[in-house]
């Protein structure tokens, strides 16, 4: 499935298996900054069945020679159109010997073969999913071609010290004139997007480890001489990652190296190659001075995904692109369990489904909305989204919830064994799980077929007399583009009734003898009424418990429903829950013009749980959280951006003014405790600490502020300094200036904290942070070409500074758009992210919703790249 051309729609019902693989690839590449010579060697095999001309992906390289079984090809043997080659006279079993040359320094789209950082002291290093591996080599890229590879690199030895490929080490020495050379044997056939190579002057750390099997490893991490002193921690949770694998799934490690490098130059988080995986810095470095504990935990889990890739997308790879969310799902939910072991479940949940509410949801609601396997792209570097990502994951926990722990284990099992060395779709995914256990979980496949978020309905009925209780559900899912009719989806919702001493009531259903606390009910068509009997004075139902659906939830609670839930509730996960729906009550009675009584109800709710003493501190800071700015965005149409952030800051107020003192208080205790240490407790209290500074400065803005001064100056590490600077410059303190200055000062030369730097100063809500993030395009230190700083400059703005982006001048409109401009030339698949920032246009009001469509039009009109296209027309659609 080579897309033919730039521009062409690829479908996933006209897959076709591959008319021809490769068995095995031998690569030969001489390295060096400017240039790279790659000799490959492929074996062919043609499938009989189909009678098809050998048609290989190749761009953006220089061709020298091609030969056929020894024989060298002329122009007439063949054709290339810079994309595909297309060569008629191959037959099976055929070798087909390439020479090209390429320029890595030249690669600033960081896709392929690129230079991380510069001429001088940078090093190479290769990113090749999803379609990266044609720019190194001719070869059918895609993922359903498995091959074997042996690799063999030469370079100047002082100047690229260190070569790694994927697999085992299978040789190195040394040539003439100051060159060496190292090869890599990779024993297990792989698609071509899981290739990588490293070649560089990079220092390591290295443990060793023996898998439960009883295999002996040994585990490296490379980093640059300047940063390989940050990377202890990573190497911790890479070994409770494949400690946990083991354990829960029973998968080990399956070579005898483990590499990780990481580079400051990455369009992502990190890339699971074999054996090799490549991190963004950002993502693999820590150190306590500089790491704050959410930086802390990214680490963890993203080593950790990166890690289950090795058996969910690398031993089981992906029949075509379409399939995607079989590895990303499916490993995300493999890390979120495995985070939430290593922490907790329910803060992890939390957090998880804050990530959904604020990115897949608004994504599913709009015009880049696709379902989790989409039916087609122009673009796949599109498609790395919130949607495959994380609603993927929420598929596969509602898939094992149904399956119960060991029926999820046992169909994991039947999974790997029937899919080990191949690539899989999501519907052979599915039989696999549910054979085993008599399961059809083929209703499912609704769910990956189907975009938009389904809202699900809930009335409850209480017949004091028959004691029945009878629970309705219904549920609708509003169109999406191509998508103008919805099925009904299997709807999991796991339910307790809370009586009025806030005790579950035990549950029973006809035909059933007992009754228990909490049950899992499943909607399984538009609308259905489930009778529970023998009910006793129920007072609430805790529905949607643990957020066992990614839908949205209307189950027309009071603000007294919400308040007793937040008090009584037993499912951490909805407790904090209902802190939010109160939340948003109040937000929504905010945005009409009134709000005060809908306020003052959560403020109330809220308040007595400061004295709680067995209350974690990290739930209580989320539960005395509203939600978040682009959250209460998807409650307004039309939107006027000044008037929701208005709304949110009246919310924040209101909270400080009734428990400001408290907050005070519980952050003067809590800064007396010792408060630095990196264990899971002495996180919570910071997560609580940082919480009560920002309650405490609304309260107080003066004394408030000389606290968070102070704090900032005595910090004990930087989850404290990271969160007093942001108290004191996003409430225009006095002592903001000086503190930034400072900020900036200490870590000038440390890119991924100096990004907090910048992130910090677009969130600015003023106007003049247009011209504050325009003179920072221009820092020493920014730079378009590096995703990191895009990332924490301009989608920051965007996306968060709801008062400065959306200026009523379309200054912000504006910087964002020449932004784009200039990016789209360096790296489209991180100028394509940042334009999904402007997808939201037609939900502006009038003037800024035709400003912002001006803006699209101008750039679509300019987009060179196929990736920023692709945004720019949906988002138009
Ligand atoms: N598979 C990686 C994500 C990734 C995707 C594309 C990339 O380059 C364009 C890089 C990384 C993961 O899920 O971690
Ligand atoms: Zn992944």
């Amino acid at each position: 499935m080579t897309d033919p051309s730039r521009d062409a729609v690829v479908h996933l019902r006209d897959y076709r298996k591959p008319a021809w693989r490769v068995e095995r690839i031998e690569l030969d590449i001489d390295l060096s900054v400017r240039e790279a010579i790659v000799r490959s060697r492929l074996t062919l095999a043609r499938d009989p069945a189909q009678n098809e001309v050998l048609t290989l992906d190749g761009e953006g390289f220089a061709l020298q020679s091609l030969a056929l079984d020894g024989a060298q090809l002329g122009a007439n043997d063949y054709t290339w159109d810079g994309r595909e080659l297309r060569m008629p006279r191959a037959r099976d079993g055929s070798v087909l010997e390439s020479v090209a040359t390429l320029d890595p320094s030249a690669n600033s789209a960081l896709q392929g073969l690129y230079l991380s950082g510069s001429d001088e002291h940078g090093f190479l290093v290769t990113q090749c999913e999803a379609q990266g591996f044609r720019r190194i080599a001719f070869f059918p890229d895609r993922p359903d071609v498995l091959a074997r590879y042996t690799v063999t690199l030469r370079a100047d030895r002082a100047r690229f010290p260190v070569l790694l490929s994927n697999g085992n080490p299978a040789g190195a020495g040394e040539l003439p004139d100051g060159r060496h050379w190292a090869r890599w044997d990779d024993p297990h056939p792989k698609p071509s997007y899981l290739f990588a190579l490293v070649a560089g002057r990079l220092e390591s750390i290295e443990e060793p480890y023996v898998t439960a099997e009883g295999r002996a490893v040994t585990l490296r991490i490379y980093a640059e001489p300047d940063a390989i002193g940050r990377c202890g921690y990573a190497m911790e949770a890479l070994k409770r990652a494949m400690r946990w694998d083991e354990e829960h799934y029973g998968r080990n490690y399956d070579l005898d190296v483990f590499h990780i490098v990481a580079t400051h130059d990455f369009n992502m988080g990190a890339m699971e190659n074999k054996g090799l995986n490549i991190f963004n810095a950002k993502y693999l470095l820590a150190d306590p001075a500089r790491s704050s504990d959410d930086d802390y935990r990214h680490v963890e889990a993203i080593v950790a995904h990166e890690y289950f890739h090795n058996w969910t997308g690398n031993r089981v790879t992906c029949r075509d692109w379409f399939q995607l969310s079989l590895k990303e799902g499916l490993t995300v939910f493999r890390e979120q369990e495995f985070s939430g072991d290593m922490g907790s479940h329910a803060l992890k949940r939390i957090e998880d489904v804050q990530l959904l509410r604020r990115a897949q949801f608004p994504e599913d609601a709009g015009p880049l909305a696709h379902p989790v396997r989409p039916p087609s792209y122009s673009a796949i570097d599109n498609f790395y989204t919130a949607t495959v990502y994380d609603k993927g994951a929420e598929l596969i926990r509602m898939i094992a919830g149904r399956l119960g722990r060991a029926g999820w284990r046992r169909g994991m099992d039947e999974y790997f064994r029937r899919h080990d060395g191949h690539a899989a779709s999501i519907e052979e995914f599915l039989a696999a799980l549910g054979e085993p256990n008599g399961a059809d979980l083929s209703p499912y496949l609704d769910w990956y077929e189907q975009a938009g978020t389904p809202e699900l309905r809930a009335r409850g009925d209480y017949d004091a007399q028959s004691k029945v209780y009878t629970l309705t559900l219904k549920q609708h899912t509003a169109p999406t583009p191509g998508q103008a009719h919805k099925r009904a989806l299997p709807i999991p919702v796991r339910l307790a009734l809370l009586g009025h001493d806030g005790r579950p009531l035990p549950l029973r259903m006809a035909g059933e003898t007992g009754g228990v606390a909490e049950r899992v009910v499943e909607l399984d068509g538009a609308s259905r009424a489930f009778r529970f009997l023998g009910i006793e004075k129920p007072r609430v139902a805790s529905l949607l418990r643990g957020f066992s659906a990614p839908v949205r939830l209307e189950a027309g609670y009071t603000g007294d429903d919400l308040a007793f839930a937040l008090r009584h509730d037993g499912d951490e996960f909805n407790r904090w829950d209902a802190s939010q729906q109160l939340a948003r009550l109040a937000f929504d009675a905010l945005m009409r013009g009134g709000g005060e009584r809908e306020t003052a109800v959560w403020a109330d709710a809220l308040a007595p749980l400061f004295d709680d003493a067995s209350l974690d501190p990290a739930l209580l800071a989320e539960l005395v959280t509203p939600p978040d700015v682009i959250e209460l965005t998807e409650r307004v149409t039309p939107v006027d951006p000044l008037a929701v952030h208005a709304a949110r800051e009246a919310l924040e107020n209101a909270l400080a003014l009734r428990v400001g003192a408290q907050a005070a208080a519980r952050h003067e205790a809590l800064a007396r405790v010792e408060r630095g240490a990196l264990d899971g407790a002495s996180q919570n209290r910071r997560r609580l600490l940082n919480r009560c500074l920002a309650l405490w400065m609304r309260w107080q803005p003066e004394a408030g502020a000389e606290v968070a001064a102070t704090r900032y100056v005595l910090a004990a590490g930087m989850t404290e300094r990271q969160a007093a600077l942001a108290q004191l410059v996003l409430r225009a303190a006095p002592q903001a200036h000086k503190a930034l200055a400072d900020f900036e000062q200490r870590y000038r030369d440390d890119a991924i904290t100096l990004d907090k730097w910048f992130a910090l100063q677009a969130q600015i809500p003023e106007r003049d942070a247009v011209e504050r993030v325009a003179a920072l395009i221009d820092h020493p230190r920014f730079s378009l070409r590096n995703p990191n700083r895009v990332h924490a400059l301009l989608r920051t703005f965007a996306a968060r500074n709801l008062v400065a982006f959306h200026r009523a001048d379309g200054a912000g409109y504006a910087l964002m758009e020449s932004a784009l401009e200039r990016l789209d030339r360096i790296n489209p698949t991180t100028a394509a992210r940042l334009a999904t920032a402007l997808k939201d246009w037609r939900r502006l009001e009038p003037d800024r919703r035709e400003r912002m469509r001006r803006c699209l039009e101008r750039l679509v009109a300019q987009a060179r790249s196929p990736e920023l296209t692709d945004i720019l027309r949906r988002s138009l659609a």
